[in-house]
């Protein structure tokens, strides 16, 4: 085969992949709509990121720059397009920022040509990570997202690292402006989200402080504070809006996932909780809802997981994890969750604004004990039992 011929059919096999069709998997739990394939894996990068397309540079057309994943998506819609901020992750370990724009928020999502680029702050960052992208009421569209650098108080530790929030903005996903960096009082910063309306004249973000880079310590908790102005954005105080609790899905730690939409009842926040178990650490996804006034004040707890890791999502890079930082209503009032698999891959899930209240506000709060479990349960059977009794008689 020619060098030509085989450059051919590299891109043909990539747009095959790129051009394929998703559908809805065959059920549903009457909540959400999960999608058979997944939306954008590493191979869903353009072939030109990849080789070096020049026979004289490249004769035996090799990966020159592999990427390893594609994860942790923010996403924003515009313009009536569906717009990703993946979190890609090169085989050096590196993430970066890329926008994969489709039309209909299910398939064909293609990278735009260059990753984004992002201007850094006067301490370089190592690594950047999970970008939450929030429409505000200032007019910018504001990413904030995790900066990594290493924790230069333990110079001999080569895992020891800190997590702060980067914050940038841009009106249109190209041009982005880097503002400082995040300042709290806590020792670590990751999953910070800015809430997308003025409160009281302040910006308004979500925090997670955490005293270690994993682990989130005697710290912890969905956190919330305000601050003047986001070109020096800085909070002194952080209050706990959601906290960890023991025998829960949160009970080692938990994240804000995109920033909350607002509905008619209050606001609906994704968010993800993190336990232990035997084979290492589980994330879940799951919901609740704050007062539209008070959006520091949960109003709803819907009991156990929203979306747990399911069949290949399992497996990856970092197995036994759902993480979701992005997700979009559209005029419809569809909505599309965007969901990671395991540090590895993007999933998809729809459904709509009223399923999701509905969800939100009939499920049954975690009673904490297997007793109250299961007192739970018999009043949904005994609803059941006798309508079904009714039905026959
Ligand atoms: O590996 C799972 C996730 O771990 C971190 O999330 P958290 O700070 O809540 O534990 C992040 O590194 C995230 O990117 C990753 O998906």
């Amino acid at each position: 085969m020619s060098f030509k011929q085989k450059v051919e059919k590299l891109c043909s096999a990539y747009e095959s992949l790129i051009g394929l069709k998703n559908s809805p998997t065959p059920c549903s739990n009457g909540i959400y709509q999960r999608w058979q394939l997944p939306i954008v894996t590493a191979e869903h990068t353009p072939v030109f990121w990849r080789y070096d397309l020049n026979e004289t540079t490249n004769p035996f057309l090799m990966e020159r720059i592999g990427i390893n994943a594609t994860f942790n998506s923010g996403a924003i819609y515009l313009d009536g397009q569906y717009l990703l901020v993946v979190r890609v992750e090169g085989n050096d370990r590196k993430s970066f920022f890329a926008v994969a724009q489709s039309a209909n928020g299910v398939d064909n999502f293609r990278f735009w040509d260059h990753p984004i680029t992002m201007p850094e702050t006067n301490e370089p960052d190592t690594n950047v990570y999970d970008m939450r992208l929030i429409k505000h009421a200032d007019g910018y569209i504001y990413g904030l997202f995790c900066t990594e650098r290493k924790d230069k108080t333990r110079p001999e530790d080569l895992s020891a690292a800190t997590a702060q929030c980067g914050i940038a903005r841009t009106k249109d996903l190209k041009v982005w402006q880097r503002l400082p960096d995040l300042i709290t009082y806590s020792g670590q910063q990751r999953n910070v989200v800015l809430h997308p309306e003025f409160i009281n004249g302040k910006y308004a973000l979500y925090t997670r402080p955490q005293d270690g880079f994993i682990s989130v310590g005697i710290g912890g908790g969905i956190g919330w504070g305000l601050c003047d102005s986001m070109e020096k954005a800085e909070i002194k105080q952080e209050l706990i809006v959601d906290g960890k609790a023991y025998h829960t899905i949160k009970e080692i730690k938990n994240g804000q996932g995109p920033a909350p939409i607002k509905t008619a009842n209050g606001w609906l926040h994704l968010a993800h909780g993190v336990r232990n178990t035997a084979a290492g650490l589980r994330y879940v996804l799951y919901v609740f809802m704050t007062d539209l006034i008070e959006p520091w004040r949960v109003i709803h707890r819907p009991g156990g997981h929203f979306i747990a890791p399911q069949g290949e999502e399992r497996i990856g890079d970092v197995s036994n994890v759902t993480f979701a930082n992005g997700w979009i209503v559209n005029e419809n009032n569809e909505v599309f969750i965007y969901y990671a698999s395991s540090d590895t891959r993007m999933h998809v899930a729809t459904t709509t604004i009223e399923q999701l209240i509905d969800y939100t506000l009939n499920t049954p709060e975690d009673g904490l004990r297997s007793a109250e479990s299961v007192k739970t349960l018999n009043s949904l059977i005994d609803k059941n039992l006798l309508l079904l009794q009714q039905t026959k008689g």
